[in-house]
């Protein structure tokens, strides 16, 4: 564990993750600034607090010289490693690291880390969930939400952490070391940020970088970039697969969902896949990836099953939010690239609405063309990713240019027919025209239930 106390250490980026980490390095004597692009008003909420503890803020921009007078400079994950203030530092020899690396050396207990392009949060809750009712001493945290850094202090050494990791925040990890980590697949997203495919996946698979044999790594059979990562691990691969039986892991077989511990040894029956309460086959990956990683863990079958079985749909996560006028509204905000938006109206046999934009992240929308002409009766784009997506799918399904998600719904819900469905997956980010993914999803549920209030009101 490395001594803090004394030492200058400076926090790139005051969101949540810099925040908690703030304040943690604080509580172990350091002295600590927080430097953020933000202005002072923007940080207004947090600004007192940090001051309170005897913790600088420098806002408005990132110093030249802050960066310089540093023993350690944490990152925060949306912060990019290669910023200038950041090069100029690692070129002056200075120790810089991630929010989750420096949780990472103080966290206590075992970690179990999953990663993946899309579905991480789903399986983070539901491993959470299994662990818990397991018994076992549980936290959850990292991209899901809250800070892994915030985690340390109720950690023991009988913990398990279920972890959802980032590329961001595995792009910069050095000693992070979880016991059981999981691939649930790489497919192209935030290439704006790590510059090429090939970057992110290497990125990914910085969750296994430390593993030895005595760790587990849980890899996606069927996505070609997560079971290529096997020939570089140290530690034994479980699979799982949708589509085959494999060696030692998880698959579906006869309608029933079961897991092998190792080549030789007899096959469980965990469910019957009727039994998946959340919709859509990338769900079920999600199930198999967990189930794989929860018995690693040392859950029985038996827990597994109910916890499964009594799982619902994180929020923003596909899910469900209203029927009004016999057309079913689904909330899939967390659809922030090409990959999640083709999971989600791979979930729905036809008849789709489908809403589309936000900002674009270099993303490449041909790719959702089969699949649209196959599914989607029309799409409405919405932000500033429009003119492009129109362009890459102008001919392939009938498009209206919407500009806001107010205008979306209100002409998807004008257009769609009883039985067919109003689906938000914009395969962009939020951020042109929100202040998240959250923040979307929040006002596309308020919008639908302003439309049930309105049918109510109607038929009053
Ligand atoms: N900032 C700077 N300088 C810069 C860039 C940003 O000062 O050059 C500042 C911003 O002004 C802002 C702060 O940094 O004040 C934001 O930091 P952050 O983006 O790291 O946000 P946090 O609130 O700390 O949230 C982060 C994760 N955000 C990102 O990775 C972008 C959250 O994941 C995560 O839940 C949280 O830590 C807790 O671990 C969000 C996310 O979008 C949900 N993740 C991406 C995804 O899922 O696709 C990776």
């Amino acid at each position: 564990m490395m001594e803090l106390k004394g030492k200058k250490v400076l926090v790139v980026g005051l969101g949540k993750s810099g925040l908690a980490a703030a304040l943690f390095l604080r509580h172990q004597g350091a002295q600590v600034t927080v430097s953020d692009v933000r202005s002072a008003q923007a940080l207004a909420k947090d600004i007192p607090a940090l001051l309170d503890e005897g913790i600088m803020v420098e806002a408005g921009g990132h110093g030249l010289l802050t960066f310089r007078r540093q023993d350690l400079i944490v990152v925060s994950p949306g912060v990019p490693m290669d910023t200038p203030e950041l090069v100029q530092a690692r070129g002056f020899g200075l120790p810089v690291i991630g929010e989750l690396e420096l949780a990472a050396r103080f966290l206590q207990g075992k970690m179990l880390a999953i990663t993946g392009s899309n579905g991480k949060t789903t399986t983070t809750a539901l491993l959470g969930e299994i662990l818990k009712d397991a018994g076992f001493p549980t936290l959850v945290g990292g991209n899901i939400g809250v800070p892994v850094v915030g985690l340390i202090g109720e950690s023991t050494p009988d913990t398990w952490s279920v972890l959802e990791v980032s590329s961001f925040q595995l792009e910069s990890t050095v000693e992070f070391h979880p016991a059981i980590a999981v691939i649930l697949n790489i497919t192209p997203d935030h290439l704006d940020r790590h510059g090429s495919f090939e970057n992110y996946a290497r990125a990914k698979e910085r969750i296994f970088a430390v593993q030895n044999q005595h760790d587990s790594l849980v890899l996606n059979a069927d996505n070609d970039r997560s079971a290529e990562a096997a020939s570089r691990s140290a530690a034994p691969v479980y699979l799982f697969s949708v589509e085959h039986s494999v060696e030692q892991g998880a698959w579906l077989e006869e309608g029933f969902v079961v897991y092998r511990p190792s080549k030789d040894a007899p096959i469980e029956q965990v469910m019957p896949l009727g039994g998946i309460p959340l919709k859509g086959t990338h769900n079920v990956e999600n199930v198999l990836a967990a189930v794989v990683a929860a018995r690693l863990a040392g859950a029985t079958v038996e827990t597994i099953r109910k916890a499964i079985e009594g799982f619902r749909a994180v929020e923003h996560r596909l899910e469900y939010v209203a029927t009004v006028n016999g057309v079913e509204f689904y909330n899939d905000s967390k659809a922030t690239n090409v990959d999640a938006t083709a999971k989600a109206v791979a979930s729905f046999s036809g008849g789709i609405h489908l809403i589309l934009g936000g900002k674009d992240k270099g993303s490449d929308y041909t790719l959702l063309s089969q699949l649209l002409r196959e599914r989607v009766s029309a799409i409405y784009t919405i932000g500033a990713a429009a003119a492009k997506i129109e362009s890459h799918l102008r001919g392939v399904v009938s498009i209206h240019s919407c500009e806001t998600l107010e205008k979306a719904v209100s002409a998807a819900a004008s257009a769609a027919r009883p039985g067919e469905v109003v689906l938000l997956a914009p395969a962009c980010s939020s951020f042109d025209q929100f202040e998240s993914y959250e923040h979307r999803g929040r006002v596309f549920k308020q919008l639908v239930s302003e439309r049930r209030g309105f049918k109510e009101w109607q038929h009053a």
